[in-house]
């Protein structure tokens, strides 16, 4: 799978790129991730991404022709024609497991990170597939949500994880958050293990993680509780996440 994510800063991807899964995973060739600095696609001397919106207001938007440049670019490398691109914005599609899923098996992604008050509609409107949220929270630019969103791909890619790391009995996968989990010592500063943990009682344990992660996805986050009961109650086998999948509507991916 091939990464382009466009960027004024692309030196802020170094820590997520060189360590750990994500190092790993592009050692064993699972994941091509090029930084595409914006500014390499300017064509004034002062090599400008932005400037002052039409009609006033505050602040800067960043002009359409780096972008629409920078990503030609990106689509010009051999299989890049049919490349996906995703803006990060808190005006885009929230952010779920599921689309971590879906795009997990996308050859090629063209991330655009902007700064600023935002970036020329006509970019959105022409150049952009996806508009992606990763929170209800505004942040000074589009490149943390870019790491998330990689983050949260990458680690989906067959091979990624290790043995100990399967991405398939976790949070989402069963529609509710995790249970709680301990390891050793089993007592500390006086604080102790839940007995039954310790107990070799595997379905008595099952059942206690069962209504512990129940119990803490009604307390925050009732909405996933009340779809989780829908899913379990409806006639259908209960699938977890897999039966509200497909979340992009007429931004159909
Ligand atoms: N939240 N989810 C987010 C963000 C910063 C102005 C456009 C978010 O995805 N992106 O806060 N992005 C803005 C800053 C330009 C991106």
């Amino acid at each position: 799978m091939k990464f382009d994510i466009i960027s004024v800063f692309p030196e802020l991807f170094s820590g997520v790129l060189d360590c750990g899964i994500i190092r790993r995973a592009r050692q064993a060739g699972l994941v091509d991730v090029r930084l595409v600095n914006l500014r390499d696609f300017t064509s004034d001397r002062h090599r400008s991404v932005d400037d002052r919106p039409y009609g006033g207001g505050e602040g800067m938007v960043f002009i359409p022709g780096p972008l629409f440049d920078a990503v030609e670019f990106c689509r010009a490398t051999k299989g890049g024609e049919n490349a996906k691109v995703v803006f990060l914005t808190p005006q885009g599609r929230p952010w779920t497991q599921n689309m971590a899923g879906e795009f997990a098996v996308i050859p090629h992604l063209i991330l655009i990170c902007g700064r600023y008050e935002g970036v020329d509609q006509r970019v959105i409107d022409y150049l952009v597939d996806l508009e992606v949220s990763i929170g209800d929270f505004i942040l000074t630019g589009g490149e943390i949500p870019a790491m998330a969103l990689l983050d949260s791909v990458v680690r989906l890619l067959p091979g990624a994880l290790g043995c100990g790391e399967s991405a398939v009995n976790e949070s989402f996968s069963t529609g509710l958050l995790d249970y709680p989990q301990y390891t050793r010592p089993a007592e500390y500063r006086g604080y102790s293990v839940p007995e039954v943990l310790l107990s070799g009682d595997h379905a008595k344990i099952e059942k206690w993680r069962k209504e512990k992660a129940l119990e803490k996805t009604k307390r925050v986050r009732p909405e996933l509780a009340r779809i989780f009961h829908e899913n379990s109650s409806a006639p259908a086998a209960q699938t977890g996440v897999n039966t509200r999948r497909t979340q992009w509507g007429d931004e159909g991916i």
